[in-house]
């Protein structure tokens, strides 16, 4: 059962965010906006990500009404100078970078519009569930401007640079099943299912090692930009802190003793 949070989170007007166990929901709230990011959400979410409670191990993110998230708040844009301009693209930077390097994996639970900043936020989480209704554009093409808040960076790492360029120029939208064919989407649901999905991963990732989560966030995209001489080198580093700590032994001990599950297959 999901409970309110009290403290600092809960006064964070524009996200609703609650807490069952080791898994936090954090909600976009700003339905009636579809919930397009303003300078007060960008904020928040940063301020959110920062400042998880302790026993939070995982984050499930998504959207109240019927859209993820529409991105930009455009009606923000129209009085920005050049030098405002970059430093609220960094602002967003900021908060997104607290999402992906921050201290725990971040499910996205994906439905209606998932467009502009709405796919750089959803970009930028570990796990991504859409639900049927979802759907996939970069309107910035139409709108005369340009990514701001990581998707360059993100996008083409899951669908491929071609696949983004399509989008900008061309206006294309990609619905749930051709994202989860392009990379963007790791699990599809039917409309209404994607929490209770998204609970279920969070429990699965709550039952492992906290070190491996943290090494599979932090380690793993950066190992992917390295050379290959010194990914292997990190990984090995990364390997031995893993392997070393206490959990793992007694994890690795549990399995030759014939305590722990064996790998089986889904479904
Ligand atoms: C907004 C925004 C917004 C809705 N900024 N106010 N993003 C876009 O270009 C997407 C623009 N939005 C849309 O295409 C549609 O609103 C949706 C497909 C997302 C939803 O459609 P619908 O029919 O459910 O809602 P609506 O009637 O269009 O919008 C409801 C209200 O939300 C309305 O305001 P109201 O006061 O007239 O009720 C809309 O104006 C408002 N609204 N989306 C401001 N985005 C760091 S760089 C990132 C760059 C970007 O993200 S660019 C992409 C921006």
């Amino acid at each position: 059962v999901f409970e309110p949070v009290t403290g600092l989170l809960a006064s964070l007007d524009l996200l609703e965010i609650s807490q069952a166990g080791a898994v936090l929901h954090v909600r976009l709230n700003r339905p009636t906006k579809r919930n397009a990011i303003n300078d007060t959400l960008i904020a928040q979410i940063h301020t959110t990500f920062v400042n998880l409670p302790a026993d939070v191990r995982a984050v499930i993110l998504s959207g109240a009404g019927e859209h993820f998230c529409a991105g930009l708040d455009l009606s923000e844009l129209v009085e920005r100078n050049t030098l405002a301009a970059v430093l609220h693209s960094r602002g967003w930077h900021a908060a997104f970078e607290a999402i992906q390097y921050g201290r725990v994996p971040v499910i996205a639970v994906l439905h209606g519009a998932v467009v502009g900043g709405g796919l750089e936020i959803a970009a930028s989480c570990h796990i991504r569930v859409a639900e049927d209704s979802a759907y996939f554009g970069l309107p910035e093409g139409q709108r005369g401007i340009f990514v701001g808040g990581g998707a360059s960076v993100r996008v083409p790492r899951l669908m491929g640079t071609s696949r983004m360029m399509d989008m900008m120029l061309t206006g294309r939208v990609f619905d749930a099943d051709q994202g989860e064919r392009y990379g963007v989407v790791n699990y599809r649901t039917a409309d209404g299912e994607g929490f209770a999905k998204a609970v279920a991963i969070a429990r699965k990732i709550t039952s492992n090692a906290p070190m491996t989560a943290f090494a599979v966030m932090h380690a793993l995209p950066r190992i992917a930009e390295m050379s290959p001489s010194e990914g292997l080198f990190a990984e090995s580093l990364m390997a031995s802190v893993a392997s070393n700590t206490p959990e793992a032994q007694d994890r690795l001990r549990a399995f030759l003793e014939g305590r722990a599950g064996k790998v089986v297959k889904e479904g």
